[in-house]
């Protein structure tokens, strides 16, 4: 058998894939790829992810990669059952996904929009600031809503679960995301006390660790 491969970028939204990967205990080959360097518009990586982005999980035994975070969380729950990174009955798998889609969706049109603002609308700087300002107060609005989720749960975690499941490695990395744009995150206590939790995960924790000294 031919190990699966992450294929990732450190500081990206691959980092919450390769913080599943760790939470799912499975033996993957992680490869850091450098988008600087443009590594992922190689005619190698294309040929692995069309779509030219990180992450991607590779299965060379399957011949085929898959992509897109709630899909790789959905491979990686099935792949290792017993890591509890989604819960198995129907409806706590289906409250799983909905969380994780949940949360890409909002990734994409609050956090990037703020992110890509400069580059949407290069030739217009004013408008530039206000669609960034308007995408990133957002994106503070779906921190709220995470926190207000969390403060009904007895667990603390977004399924309830004594453990970090993989919507919480989802929920935790928009938070960090929300400090790139400076938002003010200091009331939201639950989401913080989620991030520590699943900060803490000791193998989460090592692979944030290797993260830090790629740079
Ligand atoms: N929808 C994708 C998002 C992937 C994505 O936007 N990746 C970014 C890094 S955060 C990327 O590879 N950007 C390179 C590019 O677009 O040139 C997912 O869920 O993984």
């Amino acid at each position: 058998m031919t190990k699966p491969i992450l294929w990732t970028s450190t500081r990206t939204s691959g980092t919450i894939v390769h913080q599943m990967v760790a939470a799912s205990g499975l033996d993957l080959d992680i490869r850091f790829i450098s988008l600087r360097k443009g590594d992922h518009k190689t005619p190698e990586y294309l040929a692995i992810n069309p779509k030219g982005e990180v992450a991607a999980i590779q299965i060379p035994d399957a011949g085929v990669a898959i992509t897109e975070i709630p899909a790789m969380a959905l491979w990686l729950a099935d792949a290792a059952p017993e890591s509890g990174l989604l819960p198995r009955d129907p409806i706590g798998r289906a409250k799983g996904m909905e969380w994780l889609t949940w949360c890409h969706f909002r990734m994409a049109n609050t956090f990037y929009v703020a992110f890509q603002a400069d580059g949407l609308l290069a030739d217009d700087v004013a408008a530039a600031a206000k669609l960034r300002a308007a995408a990133a107060a957002r994106g503070g609005e779906a921190l709220a809503f995470v926190d207000a989720a969390l403060a009904r749960q007895p667990n603390g975690t977004l399924l309830d679960t004594p453990h970090v499941t993989a919507p919480d490695i989802f929920a935790a990395a928009l938070l960090f995301l929300a400090g790139f744009l400076k938002l003010p995150t200091d009331h939201f206590a639950h989401l913080k006390a989620l991030s520590a939790k699943v900060a803490a995960v000791p193998a989460i924790a090592a692979a944030l660790a290797r993260e830090e000294e790629i740079g």
